[in-house]
């Protein structure tokens, strides 16, 4: 997401690295680069010249930190106002129906925006996460299969549809709906309708009738992210029609460049409510201003944090290891260090995806530091010897590990059998006279 703004800020703010203050002269060429990297981003040019000089007037009115960099108190201040251009704070779903009715939630957006499948996704969302009872409505009367795709999706939720085939009028099939979720003990219903071009007057017109007559407690304007200003455009036309409260931008796990994200609250000042990044229905999240602003600006805070870890490697610590790995002399206290240094640089998922193309592919995997707790309790569990010979755990030691690190004995021996098959490895990689060269390319190699 965002991958291009995120290396442009991320360089522009490096720009700034090494001087030791910020002033008007050493920060005038990054606020520059910022500046073009939002409007290559597709941020409109008034937006990106305000937000750059209200960076640049807070950077120098900083006093400098000894222990912050110019750089990081850029990103840092950076980071604020992106939060602030995207709206604070998070503001929630209104799921209260007047006295006696369900909540009516009203989707509308230009075609194929995405308003079929946020539906169902927010149909899930609201199930799974608010324990709420939700009645999906096809009011899509032009399209001919539009009817059928909720209904698709609403089966593959386990949530019921109201569709009525024959019938032509939306605001008729959303009356009969709302009927049908009184009657039921629905606690929302949620009103899909047809796609529009922004220009059709008739379609303007049919969304304004649904609003102006169902009142609904929340009526939400799906934009598809990946057309920038259009987006920022569609969505005032929008708001001048029916005056929606809340966004929804579909498709952010595309080649989205951030243009819209980051400036349609500004623009029409209605907040962004949800995310949807995928195709399959769980792919929906809450928007978080804070969140996203910390995303955009993610990898320059990893960039810099592993270059302190960097900056603290120890050579002579680097070179001792080289040439026990060599030996074949690769030890639980080598393993120990190691760990230590990972930690050091920040957390393993960040680590990992700051890997080109890894990023990507773990963003949904959960992958936890807790596995290196449990690592490093059991090696802290032994002794000096055992650290060193690990040869000599045998299996009283191991049950006496086990139980001094709060770990099972299975874990203990998965442990040992990975640890040798490490060794092993290393043993092999030696053979091919490659060790040393290999290693490097390894977190814990010689840099
Ligand atoms: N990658 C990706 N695709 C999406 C997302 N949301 C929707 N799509 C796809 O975009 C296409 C259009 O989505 P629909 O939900 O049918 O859009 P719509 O606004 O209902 O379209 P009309 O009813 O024709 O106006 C479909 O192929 C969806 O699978 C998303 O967040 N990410
Ligand atoms: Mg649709």
């Amino acid at each position: 997401m965002f991958a291009n703004l995120q290396e442009r800020l991320d360089k522009a703010i490096k720009t700034l690295k090494g001087e030791g203050r910020i002033t008007e002269v050493n920060v005038s060429s990054t606020i520059k680069e910022i500046r073009k990297a939002l409007i290559d981003a597709d941020v409109n040019y008034k937006i990106a010249k305000d937000f750059t000089d209200r960076v640049k007037e807070k950077a120098i009115g900083q006093a400098v930190l000894t222990s912050v960099s110019p750089g990081q108190l850029l990103t840092k201040i950076v980071m604020d106002e992106l939060t602030e251009l995207m709206g604070s704070s998070s503001i929630d779903i209104n799921l209260k129906g007047s006295p006696g009715n369900p909540a009516i939630i009203l989707i509308a957006g230009l075609q194929g925006s995405g308003k079929t499948t946020f539906s169902a996704k927010l149909a899930n969302f609201l199930k799974t996460k608010r324990s709420k009872s939700v009645l999906l409505t096809a009011a899509d009367v032009y399209r001919p299969a539009a009817m059928e795709q909720l209904r698709v999706l609403g089966e593959s939720i386990g949530t019921e549809v109201f569709i009525e085939q024959d019938n032509k009028n939306p605001l008729d099939i959303a009356n009969k709906a709302i009927a049908r979720a009184k009657a039921h003990g629905y606690e929302v219903v949620i009103i899909d309708t047809a796609g529009r071009i922004a220009i059709d007057e008739e379609m303007m017109n049919e969304i304004k009738a649904l609003k102006s007559n169902l009142n609904p407690s929340e009526s939400l304007f799906v934009v598809d992210s990946m057309t920038g200003q259009d987006a920022v455009n569609t969505a005032k036309a929008f708001n001048d029609a029916i005056d929606f409260d809340g966004v929804v931008l579909t498709k952010l796990d595309g080649d989205t460049r951030g243009g819209a994200a980051l400036t349609i609250r500004s623009v029409v000042n209605k907040p962004i409510k949800f995310v949807s990044m995928g195709e399959k229905v769980d792919t929906l999240d809450v928007f978080y201003p804070d969140r996203m602003a910390q995303r955009i600006l993610g990898m320059g805070d990893i960039v810099s944090l592993v270059e302190r870890a960097q900056a603290q490697y120890d050579e002579k610590e680097a070179a001792k290891l080289n040439e026990k790995l060599r030996k074949n002399q690769f030890d639980f206290q080598d393993f120990l260090t190691q760990l230590n240094q990972i930690k050091k640089m920040g957390n393993l998922k960040d680590l990992l995806g700051m890997i080109p193309g890894v990023g990507k592919a773990i963003k949904d995997i959960d992958i936890s530091d807790d596995a290196f707790k449990k690592i490093e309790a059991m090696i802290l569990s032994m002794t000096q010897e055992e650290r060193s010979n690990p040869d000599v755990i045998d299996g009283r030691r191991r049950q006496r590990i086990a139980a001094g690190s709060g770990n099972s004995i299975q874990e203990v021996n998965q442990f040992m059998k990975q640890f040798e098959e490490m060794r092993k490895m290393i043993k092999s990689m030696n053979k091919m006279q490659g060790a040393g060269r290999m290693m490097g390319g390894l977190p814990f190699g010689k840099r």
